[in-house]
């Protein structure tokens, strides 16, 4: 178990390191960055051979502790943490006149997001889409590349359910008007579509398990800024999770995404203290890693 890599998401040189991906740069650049290839096509190659998988599921289901089960079962896969962190902790500077030193303030827009949604959701679903796209461009760590087994990169969520889960069910609610869903939704396909195979997935596993299952773990890990959250906000990301992954009746505008092979898991089960479950979580998610 490598509980330092589980929170590398966290870790800012990500923004350093995603900006000088080749793959962000002109299409010539693209021929030499191995991600842009097809898997199959350069399978010597390390970074190409790295397959790419989501963990998606209702809010509190356990996705985390779920995560941390898989970066302890094998070192070939590296897990990527959601970086709530970073939208519970946003830091801006203002300063009122040039002699006067710039004064720091730290805004949480995960906590104003759930008191004003109105106000608060198109902002909260920009940031937390591009915070995350900026994780996912991150190369795979040295020793996934070097990896003899099947290396597989885990995250914990993706830009498709930030916006065909949560940001849909926000302009659902009213909580982002028709505009900012306009505004959203272009600059979403358009990044998605430049970052392309970048960003692609070779697999989701989707975790399931009772809105009200989900609401006694919510109650549990006590995140203050959710204790707002009513059992009603959890049945509607349910359904939007199943129209999406289990009917498939989601409208999503990329080609590849209905085609993505889903894993689901029935999470309802206290897989965190329950060895047996937990040996079975792995067994079926190596065969869906090997399948893939
Ligand atoms: N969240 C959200 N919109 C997103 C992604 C996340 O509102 N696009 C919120 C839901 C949870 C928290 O962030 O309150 C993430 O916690 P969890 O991973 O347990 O669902
Ligand atoms: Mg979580």
């Amino acid at each position: 178990s490598r509980p330092g890599s589980f929170l590398r998401a966290e870790n800012n040189t990500a923004i350093t390191q995603a900006t000088t991906n080749p793959c962000t740069m002109a299409s010539q650049a693209k021929k030499s960055c191995s991600r842009c290839l097809s898997s199959k096509a350069s399978s010597q190659d390390g970074k190409a051979r790295v397959k790419r998988v989501s963990i998606e599921g209702n809010i509190a289901i356990g996705k985390s502790t779920f995560a941390r089960l898989l970066q302890s079962a094998c070192s070939d896969w590296e897990v990527m943490a959601e970086p709530v962190s970073k939208w519970q902790n946003i830091e801006s500077e203002t300063s009122k006149a040039v002699d006067e030193p710039p004064q720091k303030t730290v805004s949480n827009l995960l906590q104003m997001m759930y008191q004003e949604p109105q106000r608060w959701s198109y902002t909260f679903q920009t940031y937390s889409c591009m915070s995350r796209l900026r994780t996912q461009l991150q190369p795979p760590p040295a020793h996934l590349l070097h990896s003899e087994g099947t290396p597989v990169q885990v995250y914990e969520r993706s830009v498709y359910s930030d916006r065909y889960i949560f940001a849909l069910n926000m302009f659902e609610l009213g909580c982002i008007n028709s505009t900012e869903w306009a505004v959203y939704q272009d600059w979403h396909t358009f990044l998605v579509e430049q970052f392309g195979h970048q960003v692609e997935l070779e697999g989701i596993i989707y975790l399931t398990a009772q809105p009200a299952k989900c609401m006694e773990r919510l109650e549990q890990r006590r995140r203050s800024e959710e204790q707002g959250v009513k059992l009603e906000y959890l049945e509607k990301l349910h359904v939007q999770h199943e129209k999406w992954l289990v009917e498939k009746s989601t409208l999503t505008h990329f080609e590849k995404l209905k085609q993505i092979p889903v894993l689901q898991l029935d999470a309802s089960a206290e897989f965190q203290s329950d060895p047996e479950v937990q040996k079975q979580f792995i067994t079926k998610v190596k065969s869906f890693f090997d399948a893939l």
